[in-house]
């Protein structure tokens, strides 16, 4: 039986485990990512692993959620990431380089490699067919001390491509008119591979913000094949020497099909406030916009800029409108200029940002209270801008632009000429802010410089015999990490900082929640949380399980979880379990305690349920699903316990 590109690169890496969907499988890491945002807590817990040097093919420290500096705290960050860099032997992409996922497209990507990354959007790297995946910082502390990533094997949805996308349509149609399709939960344990003769018409950076977006589905990763047009972008980044073909044999076998003709596509947007509501832009046209911002890992590589530039020619940004430009990289501003397209957008009255994450992350462009804002980000989720009950559409280019122009949602289709957008057979490549690894013996000498902001980790205690908790809070479905830990320019600095970031915990549901958690921890009681379906899709930071285990969480019971945010739970030893009878979410109110009966015995016996009294109403059963590992890690309190036993 033939083999899918994922299958492929996948049995290439295996170390434990097979193909056999929904099985736990363990891949060899060939390289990993880090941003400053979840960076700082993963080389802290690299530092308790011990090790003199990272175990990979190439490990990137990256700089771009938090470029602000406000004050000396992200400063602080900035220079223990870079002297964490050079002491064990990584990559250091400097603040103002550019964001992690578009800069690894440009210098690092490698057909039929691994890539793990604390950052949900690692996937974007699926676009230069790398199995390239978003998973906590301790993951990926670990997968750079060499050791294997380990997941479920997931299931493999084929997007069979054909025709080719019209004018004015780009690759983010593609992946919205997939997120209408799956929703935001729809890709939960499958990996997303695109096959097809319509894969050919899509460039490398277009199929980087497909790979991109699967993240918005809940996907493992997204893949697509390599072939001569991975080998000409690989060309233009003088790095053709690392392309191979990999194709799917032609009697792969994918889990389930999904037909997609590119020139049936249309213009659509993601409507506020989640990335999966998504309509045609032809039936939102008018609205007025007060701010467009063409940016983030998703969409800001130079053909996107391009486009906008070009379409700008002769025309101006409309008064009422702010329109920004946050380029994807240095690379991509410096090509931009060269092409003379920089100009055209300084001319049109676009505001040029540096190269970083920015707004997405809610790092200042927060929108005007009441007033739509088109971005080409990645989530809607709201309040996610900065600005409570915001209005955020996720668009394409092209309908950012028009919107600029207009001051008004509007079909691009409507501007006229589709601008011919051609991208260099050779991109100007500057590497000034990237700074490569130092040899062994020079590594050595270097010191760790740490601010007063850097917090060591705590110790986290192992699992009890019996979990008794006091639900704390019970919400909804599709509860996102950026409820449960909340991002944005006051709270970001705190990222290595533990205690402090704890209190915000939760912060927009209930403002006293950590102050709760904590008066209830120094009585020796614990904390659970109750979820509905998909509970902690989003990010991959590990602050959101790191932050409430700080408080004393110890078990959240969820209709379902999302990947990461799940492994994430597993690794500070939060239990977590879903519910045997969905129904009997509706018996449990916020206040009630909770007991976990007999837990570790359940765990170390391999029970597939447990009784849950639920104090003075009667008994309930939890499901865990959980391999063995995943027990061992919530026997021991932490990954890094375990790490340490063994
Ligand atoms: C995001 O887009 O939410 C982030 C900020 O990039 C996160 C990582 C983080 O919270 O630091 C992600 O997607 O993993
Ligand atoms: Fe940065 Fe936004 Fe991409 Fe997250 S989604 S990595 S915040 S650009």
């Amino acid at each position: 039986m033939g083999l899918t590109v994922a299958e492929k690169i996948i049995e290439n890496h295996l170390v434990s485990g097979t193909l056999k969907r929904g099985t736990p499988i363990a891949i060899k890491i060939d390289q990993t990512l880090t941003q400053d945002a979840t960076g700082t807590m993963a080389y802290l817990e690299f530092e308790v692993i011990g090790l003199d040097r990272v175990r990979t093919e190439l490990s990137v420290s990256y700089v771009d959620h938090n470029l602000l500096q406000t004050d000396f705290r992200n400063a602080d960050d900035h220079r223990f990431l870079q002297s964490i860099a050079a002491r064990y032997g990584l990559w250091f992409s400097r603040p103002g380089n550019g964001i992690c996922h578009q800069v690894h497209l440009e210098r690092f990507a490698c057909p039929g490699k691994t890539l793990l990354g604390s950052d949900s959007h690692t996937p974007t790297a699926g676009g230069c067919t790398m199995v390239a995946i978003g998973a906590g910082g301790l993951d990926v502390a670990m997968a750079m001390a060499g050791k294997p990533f380990h997941l479920i094997m997931p299931k493999i949805i084929g997007v069979h491509l054909t025709g080719e996308l019209p004018p004015w349509v780009s690759a983010r149609d593609v992946a919205l008119w997939m997120l209408r399709r799956l929703t935001v939960k729809g890709g939960l344990g499958k990996i997303i591979e695109y096959f097809g003769p319509g894969v050919k018409k899509l460039s490398v950076p277009d199929r980087a913000t497909i790979a991109n977006l699967g993240t918005e589905m809940g996907a493992t990763t997204s893949v697509f094949p390599s072939d001569e047009i991975t080998l000409a972008w690989l060309k233009a980044q003088g790095r053709d020497e690392v392309w191979q073909e990999i194709l799917p044999d032609p009697d792969a076998v994918y889990d389930e099909i999904i037909e997609l003709d590119l020139s049936t596509l249309e213009p659509l947007a993601a409507c506020p406030s989640s990335p999966d509501n998504v309509k045609p832009v032809v039936e939102l046209e008018g609205r007025p916009v007060a701010q467009v911002i063409v940016g983030s890992c998703a969409n800001s590589s130079l053909r996107d800029l391009l486009v906008v530039a070009h379409t700008l020619k002769g025309r101006k940004v409309h008064p009422e409108v702010s329109f920004e430009i946050n380029p994807g990289s240095l690379q991509v501003l410096e090509n931009l200029d060269a092409l003379g397209a920089l100009k055209e957008l300084i001319h049109a009255g676009a505001r040029i940002h540096q190269s970083g994450c920015l707004g997405c992350i809610g790092m200042g462009q927060a929108p005007a209270t009441g007033t739509i804002s088109l971005r080409t980000f990645t989530r809607n989720f709201p309040g996610r801008s900065g600005t409570k009950n915001d209005q955020v559409y996720l668009v394409s280019p092209e309908v950012a632009v028009a919107a600029a122009i207009t001051g008004k949602i509007t079909d691009p289709r409507k501007l006229g000429a589709y601008p011919a957008v051609d991208l260099p057979e050779r991109f100007i490549i500057n590497d000034a802010l990237l700074l490569p690894p130092l040899p062994e013996d020079e590594a050595r000498k270097v010191e760790i410089i740490r601010g007063p902001n850097i917090v060591p980790l705590p110790q986290f205690d192992p699992l009890p015999e019996e979990l008794c908790c006091r639900v704390l809070l019970k919400v909804g479905d599709n509860i996102t990490t950026d409820h449960i830990m909340p991002a944005g320019a006051k709270i970001l600095p705190l990222r290595s900082n533990l205690p402090a970031i704890s209190q915000y915990v939760f912060a927009a549901l209930d403002p006293e929640f950590a102050q709760k958690a904590l008066a209830l921890k120094e009585e020796g009681k614990w904390v659970a949380v109750v979820g509905g379906e998909n509970y902690g899709q989003g990010s991959s930071r590990e602050h959101a399980a790191l932050a409430p285990r700080y408080l004393g969480v110890r078990a959240k019971l969820a209709k379902s979880f999302a990947r990461i945010h799940k492994a994430n739970l597993i690794n500070f030893g939060i239990l977590p379990v879903t519910f045997v009878q969905p129904e009997d979410y509706e018996k449990i109110s916020s206040g009630d305690e909770l007991i976990f009966k007999r837990v570790r015995q359940a765990l170390e016996e391999g029970w597939e349920e447990l009784e849950i009294e639920i104090k003075g109403k009667g008994t309930i059963s939890g499901r865990l699903e959980l391999t063995e590992r995943d027990r061992e890690i919530i026997l021991a309190g932490s990954l890094l316990n375990l790490a340490k036993e063994n």
